[in-house]
């Protein structure tokens, strides 16, 4: 018998359909779900749509944390919404102004052990903790919450060795990075990645998750630490500790990759525009001019990481060329800082604080100057996310963006001299007023759910037809975030619920005839490089197409979210045997996949057959027997419906 991994250990305890092989298509039962508001109010209609009356998970946490910059009506109906549909069915509801998703998870909920899901692409924040804590769309949520297992490939394993201690003035952000620049953004794919060794006792509960949050810009599917004394101490810090269970690998557990990593050897670094895994030391980076400092997101707000930053800009002043805006991950953390002290020294700095909430991370508000250098703490640093097209944004260290903005340039913060040390607190200020309990089950029938003008009716798919004829009506490269296909932003967010509206905007920065040419085709194939699809776990991003009449995507390679997003949502995803096939297809070739229905049926080879150029190529296709019906149905929704 050879041993488990932790991830291992976690599934096995919670499968529920298939078995624990690689490579092979398991259902796992889900403890907790988590939403937010962005992808929330479709989860929440697709949950109503289902007619399930109440959640069966443990626990279901609605938050609001994205949309909060309300500029009209429609982000505040949202949030009513959410609110009334979480307090009639059963689910938590965390009040804008408590704080980021993930990070109040992480204090308030988070259990080592136990599977969670969310409708955002960082839920592996969760890993942190212990947790086999995996984003997913935001259907595949409302099925979890409806007592559905959740399904995924039994990914690989990968072990990340740590060793030694991090020097004064490197990060948890630092360590991410630098798996990142070893493994690239699409490294992660298909895999889990499992921290273990020395080092992992000198990481806080808040620098494993920082480590765990970025593992999505990895592709992989969660990144899990160990739950030991550390966990315990801080599950104790949060009034918690009796939900602590220890967690490790077995000492014969069997790895797929080892990577090692020496925390001593690591420097202070940065994720170049415009791309996390574009990493360079600071050094290397040198001293260029800063415009705009942002503090804070799901990867970077705990308490030590403000408390660091409030450190390092006491007594100091905001270089004049610089604009510092710092937001604290949570209530919690916020209020800590107003107590101690802290806040006031970031206040007289000249920081610009913002409320607990994803803000500029998301592209709700602080959009950088034209051409703007800025650095931010964030994950994401995609070309235009910022609001700001032109902008250059680097991911960097609380320590780095500090340091930088004080400076006025970038700046490797070991020339600071002494670096500060802050310890984690025996205890957390434990206030969960800003979460409000659902209504009991007697009380639920009388609670009536909000639904606002904005929310207007999402598309569904329709059974696969015998075949697809259709344009290549879009060709892109490799590495296509659903930022490209779905942009965010505070101008389109606010729509998250009107996808009419949105689909004007769907892969503008690509082509933006996009929405247009679809109209007027009324349908279209896609054809995409490697990669296709990476981010966030936005469905809208598969939602849109659909709405816009798009029937498949051949891509040479998919990120996991968005693949399954596009099954869920009846589009059916392709690849390339010979990934050359793609240079020989131009936007606008008409294209057709003959006998496409009775081929998934029967698991038979299918091509794409190039009418305009007059040739073939293989396409590759592994779909479960789940996925082939789903296919087959139309989509998720079909298909349950189907089966019930
Ligand atoms: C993101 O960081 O891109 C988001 C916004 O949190 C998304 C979810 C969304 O688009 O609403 C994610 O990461 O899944
Ligand atoms: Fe919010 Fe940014 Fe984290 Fe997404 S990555 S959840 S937008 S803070």
């Amino acid at each position: 018998m050879m041993g488990y991994t932790i991830s291992e250990k976690i599934i096995k305890n919670h499968i529920v359909d298939g078995e624990l092989v690689k490579g092979t298509e398991a259902g796992i039962r889900i403890d907790q779900t988590l939403t937010q508001d962005a992808t929330g109010t479709m989860a929440y209609l697709e949950f109503e749509a289902m007619g399930v009356k109440r959640v069966k998970t443990e626990l279901s946490v609605a938050y609001v944390d994205h949309n909060t910059l309300q500029t009209g009506f429609e982000n505040a109906d949202d949030h009513r919404f959410i609110q009334s549909c979480a307090k009639k069915r059963g689910v938590r509801y965390s009040r804008p102004g408590n704080g980021i998703c993930h990070q109040v998870h992480l204090e308030r909920f988070g259990i080592p052990g136990k599977t969670l899901i969310g409708s955002d692409s960082h839920t592996p924040t969760g890993g942190g903790i212990g947790m086999l804590a995996i984003g997913a769309g935001g259907l595949d949520v409302a099925v979890a919450m409806g007592g559905g297992a959740y399904y995924i490939t039994i990914p690989k394993t990968v072990k990340v060795e740590l060793k030694g201690k991090l020097s004064p003035w490197v990060a948890a952000k630092d360590v991410i990075l630098e798996v990142l620049r070893i493994m690239s953004v699409k490294g992660g794919v298909g895999k889990i990645i499992e921290y273990c060794g020395e080092g992992v006792k000198t990481l806080t509960v808040p620098e494993r998750a920082t480590i765990t949050n970025m593992g999505a810009e990895l592709g992989a599917t969660t990144s899990v630490f160990p739950s030991d004394e550390i966990t315990r101490e801080f599950l104790k810090a949060q009034g918690r500790e009796e939900d602590y269970v220890e967690l490790s690998a077995d000492e014969d557990a069997v790895y797929d990759e080892e990577i090692v990593i020496d925390l001593s050897s690591l420097k202070p670094m940065a994720a170049c525009p415009h791309m996390p895994d574009r990493v360079k030391t600071v050094e290397e980076i040198g001293e260029i001019t800063v415009d705009q400092v942002c503090i804070g997101s799901c990867t970077n707000s705990s308490y030590v990481d403000m408390m660091k930053v409030a450190a390092i800009l006491k007594g100091k002043k905001v270089a004049p060329n610089v604009s510092l805006a710092i937001a604290p991950g949570s209530m919690q953390v916020l209020h800590m800082l107003a107590t101690n002290g802290a806040l006031a020294d970031m206040i007289a700095a000249g920081a610009r604080i913002l409320e607990s909430a994803c803000g500029p991370c998301i592209g709700m508000g602080q959009s950088p100057n034209s051409k703007g250098v800025s650095l931010r703490t964030f994950n994401r640093n995609f070309e235009g996310r910022s609001g700001t097209a032109d902008a250059g944004i680097y991911l960097v260290s609380p320590e780095v963006a500090a340091a930088s903005a004080i400076t006025g340039v970038f700046t490797d913060p070991r020339k600071l001299g002494e670096a500060p040390v802050i310890e984690m607190p025996e205890k957390f200020d434990i206030n969960d007023s800003m979460v409000l309990l659902p209504a009991s089950e007697e009380e639920a029938d009388a609670v009536e759910v909000k639904y606002g003008p904005n929310i207007k009716p999402f598309p569904v798919g329709e059974a696969l037809g015998k075949k697809i004829e259709a344009k290549a009506i879009l060709k892109v490269g490799d590495n296509i975030t659903t930022d490209h296909i779905m942009p965010a932003g505070a101008k389109i967010l606010p729509y998250r619920s009107n996808i009419p509206f949105l689909s004007n905007f769907c892969f503008r920065q690509c082509d933006e005839n996009f929405a247009e040419n679809c109209k007027k085709e009324g349908k279209g194939i896609i054809i995409g490089g490697a990669n296709y699809g990476q981010g966030s776990s936005r469905e809208h991003a598969a939602l849109v197409p659909l709405y816009l009449g798009i029937k498949s995507v051949v891509a040479k390679s998919f990120a996991r979210i968005h693949q399954a997003n596009l099954i869920n949502a009846g589009i059916v995803p392709f690849t390339f045997v010979n990934a050359d096939d793609y240079d020989r297809i131009d936007q606008g070739d008409e294209l057709a996949i003959e006998n496409i229905k009775d081929s998934i049926k029967n698991k038979l080879d299918i091509t794409l057959k190039n009418i305009t150029k007059n040739e073939s190529y293989p396409l590759a296709y592994e779909f479960s027997e789940r996925q082939t019906d789903m296919i087959l149905a139309g989509g998720l929704l079909n298909y349950t419906r189907d089966k019930v």
